[in-house]
């Protein structure tokens, strides 16, 4: 039978949820609108739909990112499939009150369009559980500190494309310092013309060199810190 042929709502629960993972994996967002639906038509809450369906398909689209078997074209397509069910959870999820992991706010930073790559990062925190705020592109400090004092995230992430824009990234970690919110944040940074050494040197928990990275990082400190804090 043809991708084209093949009725969804005909597949038992268990092979539905397989069925999306390879859906995400190629992209497809109207068979993931569709299939997240017929979840949640059979009864299934939707943090389950969420987490079995939808971020677990994401975690292999992130694999196999972070392997070179897939690339940056084609994960914009999952995430872009994943977006499509994520749109029909998210009033779902506000409403039940589902927790996520975890909240991050991310931008790129002042004097820099660059926003793919950020775009990406998003996309794959979400996909990972987290609720996500995007500044979007040109964030000055004002910006990202008032949205740090509004959302009140577990983690900041910044990109920055261009090497003179990258030393922004010290600015707005210097003004967390001035105000003593430093350590009340994980902050993460990323993007093409940062290294690791640049990541330590403006004061950053950690770079990250692709999205994929970026939420495997924030997932293991944001655990860090909750078991150093007792929360876990
Ligand atoms: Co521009 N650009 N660009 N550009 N651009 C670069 C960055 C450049 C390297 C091209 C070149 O000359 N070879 C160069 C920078 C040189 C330098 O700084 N030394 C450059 C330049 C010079 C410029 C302009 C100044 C050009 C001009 O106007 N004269 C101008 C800048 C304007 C400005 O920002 N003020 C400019 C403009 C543009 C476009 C608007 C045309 C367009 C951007 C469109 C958009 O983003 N909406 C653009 C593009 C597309 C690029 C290239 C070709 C591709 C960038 C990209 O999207 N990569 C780029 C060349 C290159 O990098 N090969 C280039 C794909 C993306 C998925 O990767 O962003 O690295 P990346 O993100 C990765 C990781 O880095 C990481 O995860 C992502 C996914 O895996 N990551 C994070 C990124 N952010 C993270 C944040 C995190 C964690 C991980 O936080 C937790």
């Amino acid at each position: 039978m043809s991708e084209e042929e093949l009725d969804l709502n005909s597949l038992e629960t268990g092979e539905l949820m397989e069925q999306m993972h390879d859906d995400l994996y190629d992209g497809m967002a109207d068979e993931i609108a569709e299939a997240t639906n017929i979840l949640l038509a059979r009864n299934l809450t939707p943090d389950v739909v969420l987490a079995d369906a939808l971020v677990e398909g994401m975690r292999i689209v992130g694999i196999d990112f972070r392997d070179g078997i897939l690339f940056v074209p084609e994960v914009l397509l999952a995430a872009n499939a994943m977006k499509a069910g994520m749109s029909i959870l998210r009033p779902l999820l506000a409403e039940t009150g589902a927790v996520s992991i975890g909240k991050i706010v991310i931008g790129t930073v002042k004097g820099d369009i660059h926003d793919i790559g950020k775009n990406l990062v998003a996309m794959m925190m979400e996909g990972a559980g987290f609720e996500v705020i995007d500044l979007g592109i040109n964030t000055g400090v004002e910006d990202f500190v008032a949205a740090l004092d509004e959302h009140r995230p577990d983690i900041l992430g910044m990109s920055a494309l261009l090497t003179t824009t990258m030393p922004y990234m010290k600015v707005v970690i210097d003004s967390m310092v001035e105000r003593g919110i430093r350590d009340d944040y994980i902050v993460l940074v990323g993007g093409a013309p940062l290294n690791e050494e640049f990541g330590l040197a403006v004061g950053a928990d950690a770079y990250c060199r692709d999205a994929a990275v970026a939420a495997e990082t924030a997932q293991a400190l944001i655990h860090a810190r909750r078991l150093t804090s007792g929360e876990d």
